[in-house]
């Protein structure tokens, strides 16, 4: 009884250009590279065809990013620079409907997911960063921090608009200028916000916007001109993005894969914590770095906890993105569609018990039902590499110490929740939680003033707070700011 009516939607539909072309120096003009077509991934249909950047045009938009550097935008009172950025922020609210269906028609998403999170937390970055500009260097104490320059800055197509917001937002409020490129499969909503930040005046240059491949990406982050580097993406690009800076002076922030433990101890709120855990996993699919992708739960309640567990996920709506009642969407490509469900084969063949909720899938478009593995081993491949899909991995411990060894056991070290209702439990578990974010209780709550990264093999530096501003200044120092 699904209740889609996409007249509802149409204006937004119908306002997708058929063709987008670069942002470049305060123009939309065409790139050199071939132009890219974006999919429906709930149709397999084109969706649009998208300009792509070549070596020079990105050559032009660093140049550009620099003039704007040196001239307006640097010498630029830090109010006048936040009024810009509160400017964005009310644009990107007032085309939030716009937003939202061009998100979910790109990535997959449901549309209650774009519109209730993706869009208005976009906004919220803005506004909380326009909110930092003014505040900076004006405190009397000390030297005030300068901002770096040029940022070269590439991003996934997960959370395509919002990572461009977490990108932006922070690099403009401190006085940089951008260079960004948004995932060859989900350049819309980057170019849409092009169109908002050429309506908002801001001076040509400031933000420059190359949608292409991998290649347009290592010519951002490698060119001579760019100053700091600040990537979203996989693990294995990330790495090679490091090595390639090593030595360049570029100050560098990596924001990489994750396999995140949501520890349910037998105190638990039990009908609480089977929310979280299912929000934690089959939100965006399950296509979240921080996504609480194994499930560690105490023994003495595991099969209870199991049993409501997949109930509530039986109830989980799957299909068209667009219908509001949709609880989980299609992947973003067939390429991780096929991640995705050759893995949970590798976890079948290694033995895990495989549980599929019963949920009709439509005929087209790169669906998965949503997936339990009820009882994995720590060393089976589904308990260790990032699935990046709506696959929960269920591993059980007798003893807070045991969990904590499980949750640990792997290179990753972005997310981790704990659920108990005992607080000392839930304050030793985050101490000794090898993870830059642990939820107490809850799960996947983002907040600007929150700083946000990882450990290990999820990268490092932070986004979002005070932190998150000193990554886009001169200084590591967060007391200075
Ligand atoms: O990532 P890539 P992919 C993980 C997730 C997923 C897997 C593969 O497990 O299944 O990675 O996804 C650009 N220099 N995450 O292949 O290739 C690329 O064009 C500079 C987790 O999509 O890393 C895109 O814009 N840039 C992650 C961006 O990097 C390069 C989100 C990410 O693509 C480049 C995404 C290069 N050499 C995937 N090569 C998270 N942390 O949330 C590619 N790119």
């Amino acid at each position: 009884d699904l209740t889609y009516a996409p007249a509802l939607e149409s204006a937004a539909i119908a306002a997708i250009k058929p063709r987008y072309q670069l942002f470049l120096d305060g123009a939309f003009v065409d790139g050199g590279g071939d132009d890219l077509t974006s999919v429906n991934p709930a149709t397999g249909e084109t969706l649009t065809t998208v300009s792509t950047a070549s070596a020079a045009d990105v050559d032009r938009a660093v140049a550009a990013a620099r003039r704007a550097y040196d001239g307006p935008w640097s010498r630029m009172g830090g109010a006048e620079r936040g009024k810009y950025l509160f400017r964005i922020a009310r644009a990107i609210a007032e085309r939030s409907r716009e937003l939202a269906v061009a998100e979910t028609l790109d990535n997959g998403k449901p549309i209650r997911e774009t519109r209730d999170f993706d869009v208005p937390t976009a906004a919220q970055h803005f506004f909380h960063h326009a909110g930092w500009a003014d505040k900076l260097g004006h405190l009397g104490l000390g030297p005030a921090p300068r901002p770096l320059g040029v940022a070269g800055q590439v991003i996934p197509w997960n959370f395509p608009l919002l990572m461009a917001a977490w990108k932006i937002a922070p690099a403009l409020a401190a006085g940089n200028t951008v260079v960004l490129k948004p995932a060859e499969t989900t350049p819309v909503t980057a170019l849409i916000l092009a169109e908002i930040l050429a309506d908002a005046d801001l001076p040509p240059g400031v933000v420059n916007i190359l949608p292409g491949a991998g290649d347009v990406g290592s010519a951002i982050v490698n060119h001579a001109g760019v100053d700091k580097v600040a990537f979203t993406g996989s693990t294995p690009v990330g790495k090679r993005i490091q090595s390639e800076l090593a030595g360049t002076g570029k100050k560098l922030t990596l924001e990489l894969g994750g396999k995140g433990a949501n520890i349910v101890f037998a105190d638990a709120a039990i009908d609480q914590a089977v929310e979280g855990i299912v929000s934690g996993i089959f939100f965006n699919q399950g296509q979240v770095c921080c996504a609480g992708s194994r499930l560690l739960v105490q023994e003495s309640v595991a099969e209870e906890f199991l049993e409501k567990l997949k109930r509530r996920v039986e109830t989980l709506r799957v299909g068209e993105p667009l219908d509001k009642n949709t609880d989980v969407g299609a992947l973003n490509s067939q390429m991780q569609y096929d991640k995705v469900t050759g893995l949970v084969e590798v976890g079948a063949e290694e033995g895990a018990g495989v549980w599929t909720s019963s949920c009709a899938l439509p005929e087209r478009g790169w669906f998965v039902a949503p997936t339990v593995f009820t009882d994995a081993t720590a060393s089976m491949r589904v308990a260790r590499e990032e699935i990046f899909g709506p696959v929960l991995t269920t591993l059980t411990f007798r003893t807070p110490e045991e969990a904590l060894a499980k949750a640990n056991n792997t290179p990753y070290g972005l997310s981790a929740g704990v659920w108990t209702e005992k607080g000392s439990r839930a304050m030793g578990m985050a101490a000794g939680l090898k993870a830059g974010v642990v939820w107490d209780n809850t799960f996947n709550k983002f907040d600007p003033t929150a700083s946000f990264g990882g450990y290990g093999e999820s990268g490092f530096g932070r986004e979002g707070g005070t932190a998150g501003m000193a990554a886009y200044l001169d200084t590591d120092d967060e007391g200075a700011l």
